[in-house]
């Protein structure tokens, strides 16, 4: 009998346990997760910038030209990475313009698959087909006079203005002497000695990049010749690799995030990074994510996509779409050969801090959209007790029907950036908006429903 009752109780407290935990569950769609602490900066900052910026905006055929033409080591190092003189590099210009977009943070190419070290690493094996010099910014090109670190620029630019900074830095390169440009995968390893000693090479330049700019962020690229086997020349990364790289980062400083380009696809890292797409409703990553995405079909700077830019406001509605899902949007420049700003990049990013000015309460530290559903006109997302409804396409009648938020009460409806209510009617789970005529703001017009608690 005894025993029957305490099976009895037991069974109550599990289904109490249940109950509570439904209630406590956090307050979003099926694909929440919870941001660790160390996160959330991050997640509630929810806009960077990348910058691609290396030898290759020299050339202006994109950051994959040297794979693409199959270019020497040689011809690569003496014609175009010799010849990087960036010059009109003004990181205080790229913070201002990251910051009046809205922009949170920033991450720059320290060194993409050309291998180019963007700053003075000391670390001896990163040299030039000869050997002798070291292939960096600052000791094999024609900037290399000017002594300047556009790094430590952009990292001091970045702390004056308030925002993080991170670093991009690719696993394959191309200029190294343990790989070889080619084969399938686009790197292959020379020998296994080789890919040793570079996977020490390449950990001693992280602990220089970190130690010198500290950055908030480490973000890994290039990893694609990977498998969860024992590497072979080919698939010369592991996914060992990857989880060790990642410790190694955490042990060189605990407050560093990463992506999940240690290794990608293992769940490796803090945050996954889809590339130039959006996952999705109902299928985003089950943890923290980043859609990075260009301004056009390029990161690196490309003279033939200058012409090819997105609309600003098609990237307006894709940070919306991302910060409803539950993401962050990493939004790239590709400063030019000489280090400037691309007139359309600084337009696109004048367009978008308009519009972040007046609606940058509905992105920031918002929590993903509380409904299942994504309605015809655009989406949603929320901070607390405020709905924010992200009309992407107007409605012609001068009225919209919205979800209501847990059923609540309304206290009141407007146009985020206008004083004005709009006049409302609820009925059961939905709010009919009696809207002006026109939207406010082409490609998204924000509706803010603020419910009583
Ligand atoms: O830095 C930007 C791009 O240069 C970089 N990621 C962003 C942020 C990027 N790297 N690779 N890609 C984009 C596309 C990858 C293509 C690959 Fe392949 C497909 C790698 C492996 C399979 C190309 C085709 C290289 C080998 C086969």
């Amino acid at each position: 009998m005894k025993q029957t009752a305490k099976k009895f109780i037991t069974l109550l407290l599990i289904v109490a346990m249940a109950l509570g935990s439904v209630a406590y569950a956090p307050d979003r769609t099926a694909s929440a997760y919870s941001i660790p602490a160390n996160m959330k900066w991050w997640a509630d900052d929810k806009f960077g910038m990348f910058i691609h910026f290396g030898a290759y905006s020299y050339y202006g055929q994109g950051e994959w030209a040297m794979s693409e033409q199959q270019i020497s080591k040689q011809k690569y190092q003496t014609q175009y990475a010799a010849n990087f003189n960036p010059t009109s590099f003004n990181a205080n210009e790229i913070v201002k313009y990251a910051k009046n977009a809205g922009m949170k943070y920033v991450v720059i190419t320290a060194k993409h698959h050309e291998g180019v070290s963007m700053w003075d690493t000391k670390v001896e094996s990163f040299k030039d087909y000869t050997g002798k010099t070291t292939f960096s910014l600052q000791q094999y090109s024609k900037f290399a006079s000017t002594k300047r670190d556009v790094l430590m620029e952009l990292k001091n630019a970045c702390d004056k203005a308030g925002l993080k900074f991170g670093l991009y830095y690719s696993i394959v390169d191309w200029n190294h002497k343990s790989q070889k440009l080619g084969g399938n995968l686009s790197s292959t390893m020379t020998s296994m000695d080789a890919r040793a000693a570079y996977i020490t090479d390449m950990k001693a330049q992280l602990k220089e990049l970190v130690d010198t700019y500290h950055p908030a962020v480490m973000w890994f690229d290039g990893d694609w010749t990977y498998s969860n086997k024992k590497p072979t020349l080919e698939l010369w990364w592991t996914k060992s690799d990857g989880q060790d790289l990642y410790k190694y980062m955490k042990s060189l400083d605990s407050n560093i995030l990463v992506n999940e380009r240690v290794c990608r696809s293992f769940g490796l890292g803090d945050f996954e990074c889809p590339e130039r797409e959006i996952p999705p409703k109902g299928n985003e990553p089950k943890r923290p994510w980043e859609t990075c995405q260009s301004m056009n079909g390029a990161w690196g700077y490309k003279k033939s996509e200058e012409k090819s830019y997105y609309y600003s406001k098609n990237l307006i509605q894709d940070l919306a779409s991302v910060a409803s899902r539950g993401g962050n949007y990493l939004l790239n420049i590709g400063p030019k050969d000489n280090g400037a700003m691309t007139d359309n990049s600084k337009k696109i990013l004048k367009d978008i801090g308009k519009w972040m000015k007046k609606n940058g309460t509905s992105i920031y530290g918002v929590s993903a959209s509380p409904f299942k559903k994504d309605p015809k006109w655009g989406t949603y997302t929320r901070k607390d007790q405020t709905v924010y409804a992200h009309v992407y396409k107007w409605p012609k009648k001068k009225q919209i029907v919205l979800n209501r938020y847990k059923n609540k009460k309304v206290k009141k409806i407007s146009i985020l950036g206008k004083s004005k209510r709009l006049k409302y009617k609820v009925k059961k789970n939905k709010i009919t908006v009696m809207i002006p005529k026109k939207a406010v703001y082409k490609g998204d017009t924000v509706i803010a429903v603020q419910y009583k608690k």
